[in-house]
């Protein structure tokens, strides 16, 4: 038996269809290596030049001065056409160079086809152009790893996700020696330009690494990538320079179809709340976007959280006469509670299930979660500074944390603010669960970052929102409304007459479409002395059957599912837009290196509006930069952008958020995004946020 088995699987191997079955490669991917993006109309030009634009106005640090000298006084660049024509003598733009590329930070969709754009653009521009591609981030530079690059192995990865051709990592170049040894690596290749494709914190090595290579007139220009869209650059006058890092769309495009479906489940099966945490870092931007895109029940915005004022416990403060400050803000407790409200508003009507959408920068919103952040950011770093072993080699286990925390309340070190651990963080601390204090004290990334994406933020929620729910269901405020025309369908079906038994069993009998169990009646001994006291029990003395069975139905339990939604969007494949705006990025890169600008970072303007509107540009890192605290100084960094609550966006949500709430009788408003389409005309041509935020802004 066994060896006809085999003889078969052989000959099945030889088969046509099953060798194409088993392929790697399918023909989805055929298809998205043989697309070729649009191009924005002034690369249909044999070369460009750039043009400065003058109105863009910055409000520079006199630090940025100090530190980026020779870049500081960097303008916005419009890539225009040179008015050169084919058959023309070459020019510089032509000149033969060699270029390195390397990814830094997370991964985000779209990043091959900056490297497949600037390798078009190069080899068009100089067929002796040579691309060279660091390996695993920025390592591969201060290593010496790197690899060049050609036509197969660009072709082999176009329109395709991840960063696999080359991969990435989060290695910092932020010491003399990192710095040196990066100097070395590329003088050694003879490169004249270096492209660093990452977020904040890559753009603002690309500063440096500008900064320090300019003498050598090596060229430096950045990518803004992140799938966070916390890279949204504007000038001092609120010009929109860079409206959205690439990645954000198709990373958001891909929690949304998963949360689509979640909500299609969730309204099959009326069981469960599905708790979805969703990437994005501190900003809420792809939160946002995924409540544009699903309709979720609920979707929180940490930066609306932020700006939460408590007006009933300020007013009981302000007639006493004075001010209660922790009016202010929102604490984790409060949070549950807005939750749970929300959770009873919808069981009311029949739906004792739902979607919750949270950022997982969320924690970074809450008063006294912010607080310890920060506290702990600063012990750690101090900690690292004062001693050879880092902390977390020091103290691998919670316990060994904790036990150096308390000793802080009363041993002071020197360089650590005395007051900054008392007695009563330590109490705080204390009482939080043990995996939520592990989260806290995780390690930070090695640009000092908290690690949101580390720590079980949904569960901690959870556990308060359990914790307040059954209160409320004691007090009888959570239940689950009972359709009305049900119960007296079931009532008549017993012979039992559904309106002298609703007046005992119902608070809202007369006038709702959905019956409310009294909130007196919260067990079923509460239940049948109601009955007994208008003489309603059955002749055996009990709780009638039917009775009995809608009293069951309207008894809520609290059933959750809860998801993370990161690691996998990072990984998708592109949509159309990331796909068209890193290709367009990649032609940006060359144009900025062929025309010898140095410390830009790569831009497409106008990217909110439709793509004939889309304009090349170089924008100066070093006057968007400003002194920030990391890993417990003050450092030179590139602003992170986080959800504007003015935009139009935001706006919007907040307006129809409590129709996705969905707390009324009829049926949710999901909205069912789908899959990212490649081809086809049904997959859209921008992000959600930018389109409402373009539009918006003419109203
Ligand atoms: P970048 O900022 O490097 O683009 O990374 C973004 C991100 O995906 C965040 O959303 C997330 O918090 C973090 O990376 C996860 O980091 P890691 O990959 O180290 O687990």
């Amino acid at each position: 038996m066994a060896d006809t088995r085999n003889i078969l699987l052989d000959n099945m191997f030889l088969d046509e269809k099953i060798k194409q079955a088993l392929a790697d490669e399918n023909q989805e991917i055929i298809e998205r290596r043989a697309y070729i993006p649009p191009v924005c109309e002034v690369f249909k030009a044999p070369q460009t030049k750039l043009e400065v634009v003058e109105k863009y106005r910055f409000e520079v640090d006199p630090e940025a001065s100090n530190q980026l000298p020779s870049i500081i006084d960097n303008k916005v660049q419009r890539v225009v056409a040179s008015g050169q024509r084919a058959g023309d003598a070459p020019s510089s733009f032509n000149q033969q160079r060699k270029i390195g590329i390397v990814f830094s930070g997370g991964p985000a969709p779209g990043g091959h086809n900056v490297i497949a754009g600037l390798y078009d653009a190069a080899k068009r521009a100089n067929p002796d152009n040579r691309i060279f591609g660091f390996l695993v981030g920025p390592d591969g530079i201060i290593e010496g790893e790197y690899i060049e690059l050609n036509a197969e192995m660009v072709n082999r990865y176009r329109n395709l996700g991840g960063f696999t051709m080359i991969k990435t990592g989060r290695t910092k170049i932020d010491t003399a020696e990192k710095m040196s040894l990066s100097r070395e690596t590329i003088l050694s290749m003879g490169l004249d330009a270096l492209v660093i494709v990452g977020g904040d914190d890559s753009n603002t090595n690309a500063a440096f690494l500008a900064q320090e290579l300019y003498k050598d007139g090596v060229q430096v220009i950045g990518v803004p990538k992140t799938i966070d869209g916390d890279i949204q650059v504007r000038d001092a006058d609120g010009n929109v320079l860079c409206a959205m890092s690439f990645g954000f769309h198709t990373a958001a495009r891909a929690f949304s179809l998963a949360i689509g479906n979640l909500c299609t489940d969730s309204s099959s099966d009326i069981k469960y709340w599905h708790i979805c945490k969703v990437m994005g870092r501190v900003a809420s931007h792809l939160a946002l976007e995924v409540a544009l895109q699903t309709h979720a029940n609920m979707t929180l915005i940490g930066e609306d959280l932020a700006d939460y004022v408590d007006k009933r416990r300020l007013e009981a403060a302000r007639s006493k006469g004075y001010t209660d400050y922790t009016a202010y803000g929102m604490t984790l407790r409060h949070l549950s509670r807005i939750i749970c409200e929300a959770i009873v508003e919808r069981a009311a009507v029949g739906k004792n299930y739902g979607v919750l959408v949270i950022p997982e920068g969320i924690l970074e919103f809450i008063n006294e979660i912010q607080v310890f952040i920060i506290k702990l950011n600063t012990i750690i770093a101090h900690y690292n500074q004062t001693h050879d072993k880092d902390f977390h080699s020091a103290f691998p286990l919670l316990e060994a944390k904790l036990d150096y925390l308390r000793r802080l309340v009363h041993d002071k070190p020197a360089g650590l603010s005395p007051s900054l651990w008392n007695s009563r963080d330590d109490e705080l601390f204390n009482a939080l669960p043990p995996f939520f204090q592990e989260g806290l004290l995780t390690e930070r990334d090695s640009h000092g970052n908290f690690q949101f994406s580390q720590v079980p933020t949904e569960k901690v929620l959870l556990g308060l929102v359990e914790e307040y729910l059954a209160i409320l269901k004691e007090q009888g405020r959570y239940k689950i409304g009972i359709r009305k025309q049900y119960y007296q369908k079931t009532m008549l079906k017993a012979g039992l007459d559904p309106d002298r038994f609703g007046h005992v069993i119902f608070k809202n009998f007369d006038d709702q479409q959905y019956l409310l169990v009294k909130e007196s009646i919260i067990s079923f001994k509460t239940l049948g002395q109601a009955l007994a006291r208008e003489n309603l029990l059955g002749s055996d003395g009990n709780v009638p059957e039917a009775v009995a069975k809608i009293y069951n139905a309207s008894v809520p339990k609290f059933k959750t599912q809860t998801h993370f939604y990161g690691y996998d969007g990072r990984g998708s494949d592109p949509t159309r837009f990331d796909c068209i705006y890193t290709y367009n990025l990649g032609l940006t890169v060359f144009s900025l290196i062929a025309n010898g600008a140095t410390g830009q970072m790569a831009a497409i303007g106008n990217l909110e509006q439709e793509f004939d509107h889309w304009q090349p540009l170089g924008v100066p890192i070093a006057p968007l930069m400003h002194l920030e605290e990391r890993k417990g100084k003050l450092s030179l960094v590139l602003e992170r952008s986080v959800v504007d609550l003015k935009s139009p966006a935001f706006q919007v949500v907040k307006a129809v958020r409590e129709k996705w709430l969905a707390a009324t009788a009829g049926s949710d408003h999901y909205r069912h995004p789908g899959p990212i389409r490649f081809t086809g005309s049904s997959e859209e041509d921008r992000p959600l946020t930018l389109l409402i935020n373009a539009v918006g802004s003419r109203y």
